[in-house]
């Protein structure tokens, strides 16, 4: 089995382990302003232009702010508003709703056949990320765990690749991390560590500069068998875009 010269891989959840967004947060969200008997309903193109809000209560606050709520309403509201929607994503997860993308399983059995140590730094709450991952890939497979609800400060920002680097006592260029979107690049390499990108629908067209490679979908990246997440460090020629 190939091996590789990574101490640690550190996954991103939404967007990247999982296509959760489009058929699941949005859902979600659009159900609780239903059940609050308010008239929005994010698309699928207008909600995508929120994810650029990480955390979903801070995107339901600038958004309900952006309808003229004023701030301390509208912290208010989305506070009610995302406590429902989690409570619905939850359920999604129990009813088997959110599965993993294609080739994820494998490159996750891969990486630990070779010794690598697979962590998660997500900006999503526990609430769901945690039933979601143990039922998708089973309560050992990530060694540390970490989300939005335990660091200060969310995506872009690196504080919760920084607590993952110190709750797995490796150096940030014996890590690399496993992202879908500009923001989550942006927080693995604000924790000086390389991240390669797996982009999505919502995330393809995206500013990558700075990413170690940029892949299609799994696929394309268990393919590259002598990609970064092998090799190890990324070489100078390594930045770079394999579609
Ligand atoms: C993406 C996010 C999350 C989800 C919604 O997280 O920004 O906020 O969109 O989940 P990731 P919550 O870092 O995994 O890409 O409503 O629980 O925040
Ligand atoms: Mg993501």
């Amino acid at each position: 089995m190939r091996s590789s010269a990574w101490k640690a891989v550190v996954f991103d959840v939404d967007g990247t382990l999982v296509d959760s967004e489009r058929d699941g947060h949005r859902v979600a969200f659009n159900a609780a302003f239903a059940a609050s008997g308010l008239p929005y309903r994010w698309g699928v193109v207008e909600y995508g232009q929120w994810l650029t809000v990480t955390g979903g209560r801070r995107r339901l606050t600038a958004f309900l702010e952006s309808e003229g709520y004023a701030a301390r309403e509208a912290s208010a509201l989305a506070a009610r508003l995302h406590s429902d929607k989690t409570f619905r994503m939850r359920e999604f997860v129990r009813h088997g709703m959110i599965n993993p993308r294609p080739g994820v399983r494998e490159l996750l059995d891969r990486l630990r056949s070779a010794g690598v140590t697979l962590a998660v730094a997500t900006t999503g709450s526990r609430e769901w990320a945690e039933p979601l991952l143990d039922r998708l890939f089973g309560p050992r497979m990530f060694s540390v765990m970490l989300t939005g609800s335990e660091v200060p400060e969310l995506k872009p920002d690196p504080a919760v690749y920084k607590e993952a680097l110190h709750r797995l006592n490796v150096a940030p260029d014996r890590a690399v991390a496993v992202e879908d979107s500009a923001n989550g690049l942006k927080a693995a390499r604000g924790a000086g560590m390389p991240c390669v990108v797996v982009t999505n629908d919502y995330t393809a067209d995206s500013n990558f500069s700075g990413a170690a490679a940029v892949y299609d979908g799994f696929e394309s990246c268990l393919a590259d068998r002598s990609g970064v997440l092998w090799r190890g460090q990324p070489a100078a020629r390594a930045r770079g875009y394999v579609r």
